[in-house]
C-alpha cells in the first residue's frame, strides 16, 4: 500500500533499517560475523559458544518502551491494550473513556513479556507544558519510539509536537484511530476516501515543517482491515534486530501477516540453539548417533509456543478479545508439542524422528557460510536445527488456524 519511501515514517529509520540489513539475517553484524568466523576456525565448534551465548543474553535482557501520545479521547489507552491483547475490562488494562484522561506518564507492561513496555503519556493539551518543556517532562531520552495518535481534526498541539520530537531526533510514528467510523452508516468508495484522509493528515504535516510523514489509519475493532498490518510492519523494522525480536514476540497474533513475521524473527534464532545444543551440556543419547543437549531444546520449543501466542494465557486473552470460547480456539490447535514439553518428550521425538522425517528443509538458505560449516561438522546441529525448524513450522501453521478461527466473526 505505500511505497518504500512513505513506509520510513519520521525521524532516520530508513537509514537505521539500512544499517542493520546487513545483520538482518543472523542478528549478528558483520563484526561480529568475522569474530565468528575465525573462532571456529581456531577453536571449532566450542569456540563459537560464547559468542553465541553472549548475543542470546543480550536478546533477554533487552527492553523497549513504546510512548503512545496524543490529545484526549483520541483512542491512545485503547491503542495500548490491543496491543497487550487485552479487553478494557481487564485489571491489567490501561483505562478507556472519556473520564479516564490520562493525567501523567502511565507504563503498561506486555503480560506475557514484561519486558515489552507500552507508556500512556498525557496529551500536550491535557498538560499545562508548552511543546518545548512536554518532552523533558515525559522523559522523552526513555523510549524507543514515539507513536502520536491523532483525532479527527489535526490540532496545533500535534504540530507542536510533531515538530519537537523531530527536532529530538526520535522516531515518530502517526496513527489516525476510529477509523471504522468513517465508514459507519456511510457509503463510500473505501480506498478512495482512506486516500482522502491519509491526504488531510499529510498536508498538514507538510505545513507544520515535516515531510514524508506516513499516518497509518486504524481501528482497533478492525486489525484486519485498514493500516494496522503496515504499522506493524513499519515499526518492526525501525528496530535493530534484537529490539525487533522483543517487539514481535510482544505483538498479539492478530493476523496471519504478524505471525509469520514472528516466524521469520524465530528462524534466525534457530541456528544458534542448534549451536548451543550439540556443544554445552550435551549428552549422548542412547539411539542417537550424536549428543545434544535436550534442555536447550525444552526451553526452545516452549519459547516459540510462548512467541506465537500459543500458551494458555495468551489463547484466553484472545478469546476475550474476539468473543470466543477459548475450546474454540483450541480446537484448531492439533499438533502434540502443546501438551507438557519435557525432555523424555524431545527425545522421544528425536528417535521416533516424526519431526525430523517430514520433507527435509534445506539449510544454508538463510544461513551464511561460517553456520554452513558448522552444519557441516556436527550432525547434532544438523538435526537439531532441523527438530526445531520443523517444530517452529508446525506451531505457526496451528497459530494461523487459531487466528482464522478467531477472526471468523460468528
Ligand atoms: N469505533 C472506535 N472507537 C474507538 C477506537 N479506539 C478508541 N475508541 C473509543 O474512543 C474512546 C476514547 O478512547 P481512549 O482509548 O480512552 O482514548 P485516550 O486517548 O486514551 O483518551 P484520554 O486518556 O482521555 O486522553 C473510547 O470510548 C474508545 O472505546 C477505534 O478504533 N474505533
Ligand atoms: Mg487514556
Amino acid at each position: 500500500m505505500f511505497s518504500e519511501r512513505q513506509r520510513t515514517g519520521l525521524g532516520g529509520a530508513k537509514s537505521r533499517a539500512k544499517m542493520h540489513q546487513s545483520s538482518e539475517v543472523l542478528f549478528f553484524n558483520p563484526q561480529e560475523l568475522k569474530r565468528l568466523e575465525s573462532s571456529y576456525s581456531s577453536g571449532g565448534l566450542e569456540a563459537t559458544v560464547p559468542l553465541i551465548q553472549e548475543k542470546l543474553n543480550n536478546l533477554k535482557s533487552a527492553k523497549l518502551h513504546i510512548a503512545v501520545t496524543g490529545e484526549s479521547g483520541t483512542g491512545k489507552s485503547s491503542f495500548i491494550n490491543a496491543m497487550r491483547k487485552l479487553d478494557d475490562t481487564d485489571e491489567r488494562a490501561a483505562k478507556v473513556g472519556n473520564t479516564e484522561t490520562t493525567m501523567k506518564p502511565t507504563p503498561y507492561e506486555h503480560p506475557d513479556f514484561p519486558e515489552v513496555s507500552f507508556w500512556d503519556l498525557p496529551g500536550i493539551g491535557t498538560t499545562t507544558f508548552p511543546a518545548e518543556d512536554y518532552l523533558t517532562e515525559v522523559n522523552f531520552q526513555k523510549y524507543d519510539c514515539y507513536i502520536l495518535v491523532l483525532g479527527d481534526r489535526f490540532n496545533e498541539n500535534d504540530a507542536n509536537l510533531a515538530k519537537e520530537v523531530n527536532r529530538l531526533g526520535k522516531t515518530l510514528y502517526f496513527v489516525r484511530s476510529k477509523i471504522d467510523l468513517v465508514f459507519q452508516n456511510k457509503v463510500v468508495e473505501k480506498e478512495k476516501e482512506l486516500d482522502k484522509i491519509r491526504n488531510y493528515y499529510v498536508d498538514k504535516l507538510r505545513n507544520a515543517g515535516i515531510s514524508e510523514a506516513t499516518v497509518f489509519l486504524i481501528s482497533i475493532f478492525q486489525k484486519t482491515e485498514f493500516d494496522f498490518d503496515d504499522l506493524i510492519e513499519t515499526l518492526a523494522n525501525s528496530f535493530d534486530d534484537i529490539k525487533k525480536d522483543l517487539f514481535l514476540k510482544s505483538l498479539p497474533s492478530m493476523t496471519i501477516k504478524i505471525l509469520e513475521q514472528k516466524r521469520n524473527q524465530l528462524k534466525k534464532q534457530i541456528w544458534m540453539l542448534a549451536t548451543l545444543s550439540g556443544t554445552i551440556g550435551a549428552v549422548p543419547i542412547p539411539g542417537l548417533s550424536f549428543a545434544c543437549d535436550l534442555g536447550i531444546l525444552v526451553t526452545a520449543i516452549i519459547d516459540f509456543r510462548s512467541y506465537l501466542g500459543l500458551n494458555d494465557d495468551s489463547l484466553q486473552r484472545l478469546a476475550n478479545m474476539t468473543g470466543k470460547r477459548v475450546e474454540v480456539l483450541k480446537a484448531a490447535v492439533t499438533t502434540p508439542l502443546m501438551g507438557e514439553i519435557n525432555e523424555d518428550f524431545v527425545k522421544r521425538i528425536l528417535l521416533g524422528s516424526t519431526y525430523l522425517a517430514i520433507s527435509a528443509i534445506e539449510i544454508g538458505l538463510d544461513i551464511i557460510p561460517v553456520v554452513g560449516s558448522i552444519f557441516g561438522a556436527a550432525s547434532s546441529f544438523a538435526m537439531t536445527y532441523k527438530l526445531l525448524r520443523n517444530a517452529l513450522e508446525d506451531l505457526t501453521e496451528n497459530a494461523k488456524r487459531v487466528v482464522k478461527v478467531a477472526l471468523v466473526s460468528d
